[in-house]
């Protein structure tokens, strides 16, 4: 269910336990920072490939660290003596267990943290303190009897409402997995996407309700060119998206996720590409180049 996030398997018993985490936590403190822009979702189009929109601004770690931060120091200096810890998502706190227990929203069967006010298009962030504080109860769930979002998943990644199997997730695949070939049965479904997955988000009927950020504001194009991107060097790649969250997942895993998108346009126009990319000495990239010609030339 982890796929190669193996930090996920680390310590399994302490993650749903803060306490274990930060000792001396009483109460959590869960904000929800809305990442959209207002804008509708860029039409289908075979040259380009499409970037999930938590993507689109800078890297979302440091900004909503340093406002947690000060939330943190804001309380400290309220209540001196008192101690807190803040965790903006890579701590071992699983955030949407503690963002519902907290209020925010329920978990929809797309296992998102939803809310009737702002969707579900938005990042939590929060944190643990050391003294009761009054708390808020967690809200109903309003999914009723839609099924929208499990599906339009591409690839079956609900084995049921609310349970997320992350080895069939094209997140997963396209943002953490790296130095690998994405698996062939899952290939298909990635359609267009370049960086993270919408799908399940997309088609939710309460992200009508999603406000534009107030904190984000977006660095890239919804979408990018998928010839312009397979042209890029390592060294141009670091160049062109330093600071942002496609850095981290680093020039090969995301050139390979241009490519498999290629293929999947069926577009005959990206030939040159995957040709020269067929002869590439990384072979997970040569690999997934011939496939994508594969797939174009079974149209023909
Ligand atoms: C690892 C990870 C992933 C993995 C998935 C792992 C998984 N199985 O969930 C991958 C890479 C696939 C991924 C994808 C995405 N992620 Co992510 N991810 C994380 C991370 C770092 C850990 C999550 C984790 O431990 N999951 C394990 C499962 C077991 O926990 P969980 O999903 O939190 O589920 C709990 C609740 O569902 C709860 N629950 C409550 N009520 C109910 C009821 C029932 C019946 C059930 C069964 C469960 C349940 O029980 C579960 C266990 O406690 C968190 C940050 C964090 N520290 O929490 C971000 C986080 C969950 N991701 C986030 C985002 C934005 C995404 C993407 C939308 C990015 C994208 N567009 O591509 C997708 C969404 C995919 C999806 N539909 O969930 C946000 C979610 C914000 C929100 N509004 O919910 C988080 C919180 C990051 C953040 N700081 O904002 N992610
Ligand atoms: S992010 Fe995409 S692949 Fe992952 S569960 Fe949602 S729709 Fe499915
Ligand atoms: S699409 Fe429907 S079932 Fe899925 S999270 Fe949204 S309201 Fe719930």
């Amino acid at each position: 269910m982890h796929g190669e996030m193996g930090y996920m398997a680390r310590a399994p018993e302490d993650r749903p336990f803060i306490s274990r985490w930060f000792p001396a936590a009483r109460s959590v403190v869960v904000c929800a920072f809305s990442y959209h822009d207002g804008t509708p979702p860029p039409p289908p189009d075979p040259s380009r490939g499409r970037l999930a929109r938590y993507a689109l601004p800078p890297d979302y770690h440091d900004e909503l660290k340093k406002r947690l931060k000060a939330l943190l120091a804001f309380y400290k200096e309220a209540v001196p003596g008192a101690k807190g810890k803040v965790f903006v998502d890579t701590s071992p706190v699983l955030e949407r267990r503690y963002a519902r227990y907290a209020g925010v929203g329920w978990v929809g069967k797309n296992a998102m943290l939803l809310s009737r006010d702002i969707g579900s298009f938005f990042l939590i962030a929060g944190m643990a303190v050391d003294a009761e504080l009054a708390f808020d109860e967690p809200v109903p769930e309003h999914c009723g009897t839609c099924r929208r979002c499990l599906d339009a998943c591409p690839t079956d990644a609900f084995p049921a409402p609310r349970v997320l199997d992350a080895s069939r997730c094209v997140a997963y695949f396209t943002v953490e997995l790296r130095g690998a070939p994405v698996p062939e049965p899952f290939r298909r479904g990635h359609g267009d996407w370049l960086f993270g997955c919408d799908a399940c988000q997309d088609v939710c009927p309460w992200n009508k309700f999603s406000v534009r950020s107030r904190v984000f504001e977006p660095d890239l194009p919804p979408s990018l060119d998928l010839g312009e991107l397979a042209a890029l060097t390592p060294e141009r790649f670091a160049e062109r998206f330093k600071g942002t969250p496609l850095q981290r997942t680093g020039w090969q895993a995301v050139t390979r996720n241009a490519l498999l998108a290629m293929g999947n346009s069926r577009d005959p126009r990206h030939r040159a590409a995957l040709e020269r990319f067929a002869a590439h000495p990384d072979p997970v990239l040569s690999e997934q180049a011939r496939w994508s010609l594969g797939l174009i030339d079974s149209r023909q």
